[in-house]
Formats: C-alpha cells, structure tokens, sequence
C-alpha cells in the first residue's frame, strides 16, 4: 500500500479560526480556543494518521505585525511552520478581508509559501448568506491563482471532509514520521500550563490575557493517582496581579478550582494544584526571558 505523510500548516490572521479547525480535524480539544485575538503563541503539533496517510498539522500564532518581542518569538514561529510544511492551509475569516492586508502576507511569506502547495480555507461560512460566497471566492482567486480555495466552518464542521480530502491529495507519499499512537510533539506540561492559561483569557479581560504567561515550576506524581502540580502566573506588572488575585484570593481560586477540574481531565489523574502569581516587570519585551520560558 503507498503510504503518504507530511507537514501542514494552519496559518492566517488571529482569531481566524486555525486552532478550532486543528481540533476539528483532530477531534480532539488540543489547541487553545478563544473569542480573543493571539491565544495561540507556539507552534503546536497535531498528528492525524490514518490507514494509509499521516498528516502533521502545524497550528500556529496568528500573523500580525509585531510590536513587543513575544510577537517577534510568535513571527518565528510562523515562519519556521511555513518552512517545514508540505501543504499550507491559509484560514481567512469570510467576514473580514481584506485585501491589502492579504497583499501585505503575500510580501511578507512570498518567499517562504512559493514552493509550497496552497489551500485558502474560507472560513466562518456558517455567518454568511450562501450566495455571498462565490464572489468571494472569484475575488480571491486573482490573488492566489495557484491555490486551491475552499469554503469551510471549522466550527460547524462544514466542507472539513473535503478540506481533508484536499491537504491528502497534496501529501507527498513516504513512511510515517510518528508512531500511530502519538498526537502531539509537545509534553504534558505545556498542555497543563495552556489550561491554567486557557482559564484567564476566558475569566479576564482587557491587557491581562495578553500580559500572562504560565510556567509549570513542579510537576510530580506523587503516586499512582495523585500528580502534584506547581506553576506560577506571571504578569508584568503588580496591578495585574492584584486583579488576578482578586478580592480575597476569589480570583486565584476561580482559576484553579476550574483549571484543576480540566488538567484532571486531561491526565485523567487526581492532581493537587498550587498556584502563584508573580510579576515579571515588562516580561513579554525580555528576550532572555522569552528564550528561556517559549522556544
Ligand atoms: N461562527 C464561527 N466561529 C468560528 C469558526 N471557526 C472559529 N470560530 C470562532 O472564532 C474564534 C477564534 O477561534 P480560534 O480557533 O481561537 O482562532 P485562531 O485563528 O486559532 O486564533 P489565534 O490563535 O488567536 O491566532 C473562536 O471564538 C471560535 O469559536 C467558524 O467556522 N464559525
Ligand atoms: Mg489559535
């Protein structure tokens, strides 16, 4: 049987819709998700196999113009998933193009997106009359004239069979470069500190949920059943933490009794949470910082 394997990625602008499409094909809850722009800051991995083909999904940080270094960490992030895929899935939400700024993406990745094969994903379909599509469509394939471009919700699971069909068609034939069991590349810490993130980007609003990072400083099992977990919310500044915190602690616990509940899930293992909030002055401009605790 030919066998077909290789690397996609999922790109576009934040809050098009990447990581939901990733969970959707994966059907499986394993990238952050999230009505706010920038929830996803890394480069995650997704590994769908099948029988006779194994896709690995690259969900990445939206594309945006940076302006602080943790931007230039999430731009390299791109850059290096575009590098290493085989086929580029680019989401664009439906309700929101524009042109110039998709221009702008074509300057800016040219380079890297010109060998690749290329998917445009419309995404958001479920917001928009049907008959609103096609001019779409023939509006952006002046753009993308060596792409594919195809109508999608991630959420509602609309045209993702076909979407599906598409990235395999484009896979180049090969053996596997995952075991079949394996889903993801990154270990169960990072998944535990996305959690606890998970929960202040939902609880909080305004500049905190892009002002916290969550660093797993202990993770041990203490027995069969029980897994001991230490991490600590870092914020940029003392006022950030006194919200976080909350009146009597009220915060802090909401965040922990609801993360604790979600991590248990996922380890499927009683887990005793500790968790505490430090400043970490204008960290997310600290290279050595972002070097140390991302990458
Ligand atoms: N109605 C509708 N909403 C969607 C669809 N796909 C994603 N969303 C919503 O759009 C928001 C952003 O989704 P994400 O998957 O976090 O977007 P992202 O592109 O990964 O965002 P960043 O990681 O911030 O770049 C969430 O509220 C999703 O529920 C869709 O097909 N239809
Ligand atoms: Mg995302």
């Amino acid at each position: 049987m030919i066998k077909k394997s290789g690397f996609a990625a999922i790109f576009g602008k934040p809050n098009a819709g990447k990581s939901t499409l990733l969970n959707h094909l994966l059907k499986y809850n394993l990238s952050v998700v999230n009505r706010k722009v920038q929830t996803t800051r890394n480069k995650i991995l997704g590994i769908l196999t099948e029988e006779n083909y194994q896709i690995v999904f690259i969900d990445t940080p939206g594309e945006l113009e940076p302006k602080y270094e943790l931007q230039n960490f999430m731009l390299s992030e791109i850059k290096s998933s575009l590098d290493e895929a085989d086929v580029v899935i680019q989401i664009t939400d439906i309700l929101n193009i524009n042109f110039e700024e998709l221009r702008k993406t074509e300057d800016r990745f040219g380079e890297l997106l010109k060998n690749k094969k290329r998917i445009i994903a419309l995404n958001k379909i479920d917001l928009i009359n049907k008959d609103k599509i096609l001019p779409v469509i023939e509006k952006l394939s002046g753009l993308y004239i060596n792409s594919d471009i195809i109508p999608v919700s991630a959420l509602k699971n609309e045209n993702t069979g076909e979407l599906l069909n598409l990235i395999v068609k484009y896979l180049p034939e090969g053996d596997f470069f995952y075991d079949k069991d394996e889903l993801t590349d990154k270990p169960e810490k990072f998944f535990v500190s996305e959690i606890i993130r998970e929960k202040i980007l939902r609880f909080y609003h305004e500049e905190i949920p892009y002002s916290v990072m969550v660093n797993i400083t202990e993770f041990k099992e203490r027995s069969e059943i029980l897994t001991y977990i230490n991490a600590d919310i870092v914020v940029e500044r003392e006022t950030q933490k006194i919200i976080i915190i909350g009146k009597k602690g009220e915060g802090l616990k909401r965040i922990g009794e609801k993360a604790r509940m979600d991590i248990e899930n996922f380890l499927n293992k009683k887990v005793y949470l500790d968790l505490f909030v430090k400043v970490r002055k204008d960290w997310r401009n600290d290279k050595k910082f972002i070097r140390e605790n991302y990458g």
